[in-house]
């Protein structure tokens, strides 16, 4: 129940030398009111990851192995130096951008580097002088590598506790999923200076890697931290059908590929050996069809007080932004679609310090959502 007007361009913003006119067209929602959508950049490559600096820049992450800082005010970008040779190609290449006051001026970084001559996921972390990358640290080279260029996961969540998450998909193999000896299909836990919680579920236990906090995934590219009731919110692509949401807890196992509420792209054969098992963990929802949840955002903000708590994604394949309305024990109890409209297929979400919410899409735009204004 979208529908949708374009309005006055207001105002002009700036993109490199050339003015653009900043079109901004309202989005009426079903049951919130209604958003702005104001294109702040575009012609980007694919931005999978964006943190917002101390002095309102907003750096980017590209997918084809470039980071650049966006003057929102002026629309100026500026190009950062500093990255370590980039495995790019299929779904692998330059991932998550993140940062945490309890690790003040260090940026984490998710990327894909070359082992062996395969892709593996990575993550660094580096400080940011001018406008270059220093200091730069890889603090996990997983071991995760396959002929695939599938499934590198790669987003990065805090958790305000002193700790550091990041996701690692299946790399296209779905063994991994249940097998701790490789970090592929797994979400990592790290001290912020890269070393292992002693604390860890796996610590000690022979055949598992230690930095594995929860495992059974197959490509996890959201993850967000809800620090009012300490919870560790992921969702990753199922197979055809069969996305999740899934609460993370030390330990767990969610299942893939035993599990799965998809189907096999090939025909209409399920995937795995059911839907739910003893000792597995259970998705808070599922998506069929599948929408390719691009990120995801435990929204916090002031600028839209109905939407507090709630988990907002990005989707790729059914090209909206997804959100989904949590209770207090944590069940999903309603979703909505949200620019549906565009077409865009969207991949990161963010919540500015404003409150507002940016986003990336894979067409190379960021936009910046806003109440709509009084009429
Ligand atoms: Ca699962």
């Amino acid at each position: 129940m979208l529908c949708r007007s374009i309005s006055l361009a207001m105002g002009l913003l700036f993109a490199g030398q050339q003015a653009v006119q900043a079109e901004i067209v309202h989005h009426e929602a079903s049951d919130s009111g209604s958003v702005e959508v104001e294109e702040l950049a575009s012609g980007l490559g694919v931005v999978w990851g964006m943190e917002f600096l101390d002095d309102g820049r907003l750096m980017l992450t590209e997918r084809e192995g470039r980071v650049r800082l966006l003057d929102l005010d002026s629309g100026e970008l500026t190009e950062i130096t500093g990255l370590p040779q980039i495995r790019t190609g299929g779904q692998g290449g330059l991932l998550d951008l993140a940062s945490t006051p309890e690790a003040p001026g260090w940026y984490y970084i998710t990327w894909v580097a070359s082992v062996e001559n395969r892709g593996v996921t990575v993550l660094s972390r580096a400080r940011l002088e001018g406008t270059q990358l220093t200091d730069w640290q890889d603090l996990l080279i997983t071991r995760s590598g396959t002929g695939t260029t599938r499934h590198f996961g790669g987003r990065i969540a805090f958790d305000g506790k002193g700790y550091v998450y990041f996701s690692t998909g299946d790399r296209g193999e779905r063994p991994n999923g249940q097998n701790l000896q490789t970090h592929a299909g797994s979400i990592m836990r790290l001290m912020l200076n890269g070393e292992i919680p002693s604390d860890n579920p796996f610590i000690g236990k022979a055949g598992a890697l230690p930095e594995i906090w929860s495992y059974g995934h197959r490509n996890p590219q959201g993850l967000a931290y809800d620090a009012e009731h300490g919870r560790l919110w992921e969702n990753e692509h199922g197979p055809r059908g069969g996305d999740e949401i899934n609460l993370i807890k030390s330990g767990a196992n969610y299942g893939w590929p035993t599990l799965s509420y998809g189907k096999e792209y090939w025909g209409p054969i399920d995937v795995g050996e059911g839907k739910e098992a003893p000792g597995m963990e259970s998705p808070v929802k599922v998506y069929i069809p599948s929408i390719a949840p691009g990120s995801l955002m435990f929204y916090t903000g002031n600028a839209f007080p109905e939407w507090r708590g709630n988990l907002f994604s990005g989707a790729l394949a059914l090209t909206h932004l997804n959100r989904v309305d949590l209770d207090n024990s944590g069940e999903a109890v309603a979703e909505e679609r949200l620019l549906g409209e565009m077409n865009e297929r969207i991949r990161d979400v963010e919540q500015g310090p404003d409150g507002l919410i940016y986003l990336s899409t894979d067409s190379g735009r960021i936009l910046r959502l806003q109440p709509a204004s009084a009429e």
